[in-house]
C-alpha cells in the first residue's frame, strides 16, 4: 500500500525530468543550427540566372581555372571571385585542400569542379575560358564545360569537352551574345582572359604548388616571354 501511494509522485517527477530534457535538447539543437549557419562564401545563389560549370576527372591532381568575361569587361577568376554580377564558387586546385574531416576521419573529396553563377544578365558578349594552371600528368586533360541559362526555363547554351594540353594552356570554350532572352553569335574564337588579368599575381603564396602564372599568347595559348 505504501509503495502504491508513491508511484504518482514518481511519475510526475519523471515526466518533469523528461520534459526538461526535451527542452534542453531542443535548445541545444537550435544553438547548434545557429552556430553552423553556412557561410556566404562559396554558396551558389539559388536565384541564379545563369550557371557555368567546369569539371575535370575525379581525383585528378591538375589545377584547372575558369575565367569568364561579361559584356562590361569584368573578368571573374580565382583572384577575383566576385566581378560584376558574376560569382566563382571556389578555386578547385585538383586534390589540393580537397580533404575534409568527417567523424574525426580524413575523407578525400574526389570532385574537381568550379562553378560561376550569375545574379543577373546583361545584353552583350560573354567569354568563357579554361586554363591549365598546373598539369601534373602528361596526357591531355578532358575538361567538361557547361553553360546553362536558367530562366524562364533551363536552356543549355553550350556543353562540350575540351582537351587542355599542359601548364599554361588557355582555351576559349565558348563566347556568345545575349540580347534579351535571345542567345546569338555562339562561337569559340580565341580570346585570352589571362592576359587581361596579368596585373594581379598568381595563387596564394607559401605552398610549393603556387607559382606565378605565365603570360600567354592570345592566339596560341602558349607562354610568352619565358626563358
Ligand atoms: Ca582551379
Ligand atoms: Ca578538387
Amino acid at each position: 500500500m505504501f509503495e502504491e501511494e508513491q508511484e504518482p509522485e514518481f511519475e510526475i517527477f519523471s515526466a518533469l525530468l523528461f520534459n526538461s530534457l526535451k527542452a534542453i535538447t531542443f535548445m541545444f539543437f537550435i544553438s547548434f543550427a545557429m552556430i553552423n549557419r553556412p557561410a556566404d562564401t562559396g554558396k551558389v545563389d539559388p536565384k541564379a540566372e545563369m550557371l557555368i560549370t567546369v569539371t575535370w576527372p575525379d581525383n585528378n591532381t591538375d589545377d584547372v581555372d575558369t575565367y569568364v568575361e561579361d559584356p562590361a569587361g569584368n573578368v571573374v577568376w580565382y583572384n577575383q571571385r566576385e566581378a560584376g554580377l558574376m560569382h566563382l564558387d571556389r578555386d578547385d586546385r585538383g586534390m589540393f585542400k580537397d580533404v575534409i574531416l568527417f567523424n574525426g576521419k580524413e575523407i578525400t573529396n574526389p570532385l574537381n569542379q568550379e562553378i560561376v553563377s550569375f545574379r543577373g544578365l546583361e545584353d552583350g558578349e560573354y567569354v568563357v575560358n579554361i586554363v591549365h594552371y598546373i598539369a601534373n600528368g602528361t596526357a591531355p586533360l578532358p575538361v567538361k564545360v557547361k553553360v546553362e541559362k536558367l530562366n524562364p526555363t533551363v536552356r543549355v547554351i553550350y556543353y562540350d569537352t575540351l582537351n587542355l594540353t599542359g601548364t599554361g594552356d588557355e582555351l576559349t570554350a565558348v563566347r556568345f551574345t545575349l540580347k534579351g532572352q535571345e542567345v546569338i553569335n555562339v562561337g569559340n574564337a580565341p580570346k585570352s582572359l589571362v592576359e587581361m588579368t596579368r596585373s594581379t599575381d598568381g595563387k596564394d603564396g607559401g605552398g610549393s604548388a603556387a607559382q606565378p602564372a605565365p603570360s600567354l599568347d592570345a592566339l596560341t595559348g602558349q607562354p610568352v616571354g619565358g626563358p
